[in-house]
């Protein structure tokens, strides 16, 4: 098949050859960068943070916030005194380089100010999703015995405080009333501290911030980052988010996922730019009326608020004004051509599709602004970065052939390891050199990489190996489909057969002719394997705070098997 590509389309860009610059690159050149480079003294929020006040970003803004009741800026200097402040607060409670910290809030200028002051005092940040259920807390607090929690009023409720032996210390803010024995008042504690923090200077590799991610079975496991992963971070925010001085950014993921503390903390200050975060609800006028009040120059989202917008009809962009917006990225699943199409069409940018992992800690494959897109490949790999397929023996592949996607180990924000699981940790690593991601996917003879599936999610019908995504992508492009998961059913016959799952956009009704016109639409689309055998209509799609379709769930509601852990299951 022919791939359309899509031409660069603007020449300014921070990085301005690829092949040039991933012949040349070394990371060891990045790390002259950073002020722990002739002080010896490392620590992200020095990094992120202080490093600026000594330059002209000092009084500029680094976190624009707004949600439905509070709009507030905040610069380089307030965050700095800020989090000194709440590094005082944990330090007068006894907390040390290396304890567990966990933030459990939504998106407010305080959430930020506490991952701050925690990495201030060389402690290790857990983000949780504000959505956690009081289950879903339990255990990664259980786990990582974390010693303290800062969370509101609001949450508090979710959190077993007399459950966890190891947490010691609960801090909340918001609180209208005065709160029991034994909590401990933000407000009131922020209000005593002293704005001047000795900074505990930490080793590259200590511990930085552990994410909680699901895996297929199980529960969930507590990937470990360490402030070396600093290094990536500052160098992805410069090549592939490509920031500029004047930037402002909006990465719309809560930290709570990995793309909302390395992207939506850590990169853009390490990058000393200015940063939007949008609490609140998701709406299509909230999110481009963001746009367009704060000029959002540099914008990186996910897949499914991008279809979700798309869905919303080419009316409601129109009432906007995104004329600021330079630069957009997605990631988390992958982007379906249809709408890097409509991204061209309606916002007139590409949509640049990347590709990373919790585990990966930062961004490995991507498009580059200085490269041609061709839709639905998630680009090439990162300078500094040797991407792969390898067979189930540990082979590279020839190009075009489908496989494991693999990376050399040893870039810099790679996990350190599993929390409490070192055996788990292992399996990532079972060909030695090798990082096995769990996607399968193939390069082109371009060098392009292409997304196939989760290992477990490839359907074989008929012999036939059928990549979901291609089939989803299809779907998503007949006009009655807003969203659709597909999976592979067991049959007798074929080994198994595609079924859909199918969410339909507003004014479609289910209907027997629906479902063989969407069928015919695949089969003459994409191929007679690929149409799925089975078409199930839903009002919603089992997905991931993070977007992401649960296929899982799919397979488990169609065997009438339990669904595993749901931690992370939007609603
Ligand atoms: C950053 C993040 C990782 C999994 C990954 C893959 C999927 C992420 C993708 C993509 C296709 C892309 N994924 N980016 N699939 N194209 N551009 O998403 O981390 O939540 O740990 O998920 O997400 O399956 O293995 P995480």
């Amino acid at each position: 098949m022919k791939v359309e590509k899509i031409p660069v389309m603007q020449t300014q860009s921070n990085l301005q050859n690829y092949d040039e610059a991933y012949a040349n690159f070394d990371w060891a050149e990045v790390e002259k960068e950073f002020s722990w480079y002739e002080t010896g003294k490392v620590n992200m929020a020095y990094e992120a943070i202080d490093r600026h006040l000594l330059t002209p970003r000092k009084d500029k803004i680094a976190l624009q916030f707004i949600n439905d009741t509070r709009e507030e800026s905040y610069s380089y200097a307030q965050l700095s005194e800020l989090s000194n402040k709440f590094g005082n607060v944990l330090r007068k409670l006894g907390i040390v380089k290396g304890d567990r910290v966990f933030v459990f809030m939504p998106r407010t200028p305080e959430l930020y100010v506490s991952v701050l002051g925690t990495l201030k005092v060389g402690a290790i940040v857990g983000p949780l999703f504000e959505a956690f259920m009081e289950a879903a807390v339990r255990d990664r607090l259980e786990d990582s015995e974390a010693v303290a929690i800062v969370t509101t009023a609001a949450l508090l409720p979710r959190v077993p405080v007399n459950e966890l032996p190891a947490l010691k210390h609960v801090i909340v803010f918001g609180s209208e009333e005065e709160l029991a024995e034994g909590l401990i008042s933000y407000e009131k504690e922020m209000a005593e501290a002293s704005s001047d923090l000795e900074i505990q200077w930490v080793d590259r590799e200590d511990g930085l911030i552990l994410h909680y991610t699901s895996g297929s079975t199980g529960k969930p496991k507590g990937v470990l980052h360490v402030h070396n992963a600093m290094i990536q971070h500052l160098q992805t925010g410069k090549w592939i988010l490509d920031f500029q001085e004047d930037d402002i950014f909006w990465c719309t993921a809560d930290p709570g996922w990995v793309t909302g503390t390395s992207y939506g903390i850590f990169s853009p200050w390490l990058n000393g730019v200015t940063m939007v975060v949008r609490g609140g609800r998701f709406s299509p006028e909230n999110w481009y009326s963001t746009i367009e009040k704060y000029k959002v120059t540099v914008w990186y989202s996910a897949p499914t608020s991008f279809r979700m917008l798309m869905g919303a009809g080419d009316e409601v962009v129109k009432q906007f004004d995104l004329s600021s917006l330079r630069h957009v990225l997605s990631v988390g699943e992958p982007l379906n051509p249809e709408v890097v199409y409509w991204g061209l069409r309606t916002l007139n940018q590409r949509i640049h599709d990347n590709w990373w992992m919790t585990e990966t800690g930062g961004q490995l494959i991507s498009n580059y602004r200085c490269m041609e897109i061709k839709p639905g490949s998630m680009g090439k790999p990162f300078p500094g970065i040797h991407a792969t397929i390898i067979d189930d023996q540990g082979n590279e592949l020839p190009p075009n052939r489908m496989g494991n996607l693999a990376i050399r180990t040893g870039w810099p924000a790679m996990m350190r390891k599993i929390w409490n699981n070192p055996a788990k940790y292992q399996e990532y690593f079972n060909f030695p050199g090798w990082y096995v991601s769990g996607d399968s996917a193939y390069r082109d003879e371009e060098g392009y990489f292409w997304f196939q599936g989760r290992i477990d999610d490839v359907i074989n019908t008929s012999g036939e190996r059928v990549g979901p995504f291609e089939v989803e992508s299809k779907l998503v492009e007949h006009p009655a489909v807003a969203e659709a998961g597909v999976i592979g059913k067991p049959d007798p016959v074929r080994g198994e057969i595609v079924k859909a799952f199918i969410s339909l956009r507003a004014g479609y009704e289910p209907s027997d002719e629906l479902m063989d016109e969407i069928r015919k639409f695949v089969r003459e689309g994409l191929a007679a394997h690929a149409a799925p055998r089975e078409i199930e209509f839903r009002d919603k799609l089992p997905k991931t705070r993070s977007g992401k379709i649960m296929r899982r769930v799919l397979k488990a509601w169609e065997l009438g098997l339990p669904t595993g852990d749901l931690s992370t299951l939007e609603d």
